[in-house]
């Protein structure tokens, strides 16, 4: 029993470095470099052709002496790279509230299946605080979290200091005979 406590309280205390790496994680996406997307070696093909990002993450298409002229157009006109090109470098930003799919063609050979997708994935709620009124709740919605992860560390503290404390060898020895 009292091993078993141990065990679950060291457990919980290595998982709070690993939140810590996710949080080093999403900083270094932020500060990572714009996604490019390019046109692979068969001419008729975006590479890649899906890629996934974050709200605020900039995606460019970039490409420079092409044997044929491309764009990229989204279907629905989010974005555009203007007329087909041999050399383009046309970049979009995703802005915060943007999240979604997004398919995007090249005009010309769209037909040909020269076609590709954007994920545009929501900011993690530590991250749009103070960026618009819905910060406040994600930040309420945080703390409430760290409250209950930090409740639950005391609880299993209790219970382990409550086993070390059982007297262990009879009633003749003191609480902390066990040690
Ligand atoms: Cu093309």
């Amino acid at each position: 029993m009292r091993l078993m406590l141990l065990g679950l309280v060291a457990l919980l205390l290595l998982a709070t470095p690993s939140e810590a790496v996710v949080d080093s994680q999403n900083k270094q996406q932020d500060d990572s470099e714009d996604v490019i997307i390019t046109v692979d070696s068969t001419n008729l093909r975006f590479s890649p052709d899906s890629v996934t990002v974050m709200e605020g993450d900039t995606v460019r298409f970039f490409w420079s002496g092409q044997l044929l002229p491309h764009n990229a157009v989204e279907v629905n006109g989010v974005f555009d790279s203007g007329d087909p090109e041999r050399d383009v470098d046309y970049s979009f930003t995703f802005e915060i509230g943007m999240n979604g799919t997004y398919d995007f063609e090249c005009e010309p050979h769209a037909d040909f299946g020269m076609v590709g997708q954007i994920i545009v994935e929501a900011v993690p709620m530590n991250q749009t605080n103070g960026t618009n009124s819905t910060g406040d709740e994600n930040l309420t919605e945080m703390e409430s979290e760290s409250l209950t992860f930090v409740s639950v560390i005391a609880t299993l503290w209790v219970l382990a200091i409550a086993a070390y404390s059982r007297p262990v060898g009879g009633p003749h020895r003191g609480p902390r005979s066990g040690f």
